[in-house]
């Protein structure tokens, strides 16, 4: 009987560490009145990187397109701008906000040229094609551990993003989307909130979040 005690005690004190560093998962439900943005991304302010492999850290053209609409990068890490499409793109930006202009001029099928992420942190900055007016993405500049993003589909008013793994002790979630106001909320685990979404001034519906631990 002792033993099984004191083996039961055992095993307690190997999953102290583990139980302390207890993550949570975010749900967040995003109910849109129009038409959804391109990109939604969430992640926690103070849930320090460095980021994962799994997010997209480089900038491709496939198919006159961005593969990722959005990719990120903490500020002073180099990410690539690659061409992997058949014909000949740009990528230029012109962001008066994050204090960001540059245009790479042309770029032929299979080039990549680096570029440092040198703009604040939080700011996303958008980048087009100068040859292809329609493409757009943009590059943010972050430095967390884990952010979830979904790119809705044009007629998606319901969208939901599960944001997950991210330790208790970071609370200062924040929703970016591109051409809204930031969201912004302070939740911790076990908690709920709603929050309006606006963009340019105008109302675009509610996203309802809550958060657990697992
Ligand atoms: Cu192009």
């Amino acid at each position: 009987m002792k033993r099984i005690l004191g083996l039961g005690l055992g095993i307690g004190l190997l999953l102290a560490p583990l139980v302390s560093f207890a993550e949570t998962v975010t749900t967040l439900k995003f109910e849109f009145t129009k038409r959804p943005p391109r990109a939604i991304v969430a992640y926690y302010e103070d849930d320090k990187g460095p980021l994962p492999e799994s997010v997209p850290q480089n900038v491709d053209q496939k198919d006159k397109q961005f593969v990722d609409m959005v990719v990120f990068g903490k500020k002073g890490q180099t990410i690539k701008l690659k061409n992997s499409d058949t014909v000949d793109h740009n990528i230029y930006a012109r962001d008066k906000d994050a204090g960001v202009e540059f245009d790479i001029g042309l770029a032929p099928p299979g080039t990549a040229l680096d570029k440092k992420v040198d703009w604040g942190e939080g700011k996303f900055v958008k980048i087009g094609c100068k040859i292809h007016p329609k493409m757009r993405a943009w590059v943010g500049s972050v430095d967390v551990a884990h952010i979830a993003s979904i790119e809705p589909e044009k007629k998606q008013k319901s969208v939901e993003l599960i944001l997950a793994d991210v330790p208790k002790k970071a609370k200062k979630l924040r929703v970016w989307m591109p051409g809204y106001d930031e969201v912004s909320l302070e939740l911790v685990p076990g908690g709920k909130a709603v929050a309006e979404m606006v963009r340019k001034g105008k109302p675009r519906g509610k996203v309802s979040v809550s958060r657990a631990e697992k």
